[in-house]
């Protein structure tokens, strides 16, 4: 049985006075919650929150006596050197963060990440002892162009090349966001959910073997809120979900982690 792993992503929302005040609200929604806190304890289900570099020290230091991961939006791949705004991951790290997100479509698209750079970011996290969320999904065009396997095909095969099958299965989480139900309020039904995150076990298996592709965790992201949580979690190869709006109220966001239970 593979565990459930339930995400918010900030995107550039809450710095650290704001995260400071999250937590303590989320804490207080997480006691009012035991079957979320008795899922965590038996590792059942994971939660965790990839919030902005200038609030994770405040996220590490908030959820420091919970059972919550913390993760970064973002990493560059050189651990260090002249890279004006970016951050390492040994940087990430040292605050005690444990994981990053990679390839978010909103760094595909408005930063113009490509492939290439996010595999070197991948290693970088991998090797640098962070779990990594590697995102994969496709524009509206693409899915009309009938382009939507190919795509993550290629985000998927160009993003993990080099990497082990025992990395994969340990340390990697694909999340699978169609582009045009990004914060649009569309969401994918779960029907088709479950058709893309079926396509990537497969390619998981075609690449790295069936323990990994059975242990791999696959999340859906793309306007997840407390309605249509059930029924996307409901499907098989659906193991978590990458939340973006709707993690920012800790009432909000504790209704989708108990809905995914
Ligand atoms: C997709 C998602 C979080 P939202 O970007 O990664 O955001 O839930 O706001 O669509």
């Amino acid at each position: 049985m593979r565990r459930k792993f339930i995400a918010g992503n900030w995107k550039m929302h809450n710095g650290p006075a704001a995260t400071k005040e999250f937590f303590g609200k989320f804490a207080a929604e997480l006691k009012g919650s035991p079957e979320v806190e008795k899922a965590i304890a038996e590792g059942r289900e994971e939660v965790a929150f990839f919030v902005p570099a200038v609030s994770l020290l405040t996220a590490v230091g908030e959820s420091k006596d919970t059972p919550l991961i913390i993760g970064a939006e973002n990493c560059h791949w050189e651990p260090k050197g002249a890279f004006t705004g970016e951050t390492s991951v040994p940087m990430i790290a040292e605050i005690g963060a444990t994981h990053t997100l990679v390839g978010h479509s909103e760094r595909r698209h408005i930063f113009r990440e490509t492939d290439e750079e996010l595999n070197k970011k991948m290693h970088a996290a991998l090797e640098g002892g962070l779990s990594a969320v590697l995102c994969v999904g496709e524009t509206l065009e693409e899915r009309e162009a009938n382009k939507a396997f190919e795509v993550i095909r290629t985000q998927f095969v160009e993003g993990l090349k080099g990497v082990d099958a025992g990395t994969v299965a340990e340390k990697v989480i694909i999340a699978y966001e169609p582009v045009w139900a990004i914060g649009t309020g569309k969401t994918a039904s779960a029907g088709d959910a479950e058709e893309v995150c079926r396509y990537i076990r497969r390619l998981a298996d075609e690449s790295f073997g069936s323990e990994a592709a059975e242990m791999l965790i696959i999340l859906y992201g793309g306007s997840v809120k407390p309605e249509n949580t059930k029924g996307i979690m409901s499907q098989p190869d659906v193991d978590g979900v990458l939340v973006g709006g709707a993690s920012l109220k800790p009432e909000v966001f504790i209704e989708i982690v108990r809905n995914a239970l």
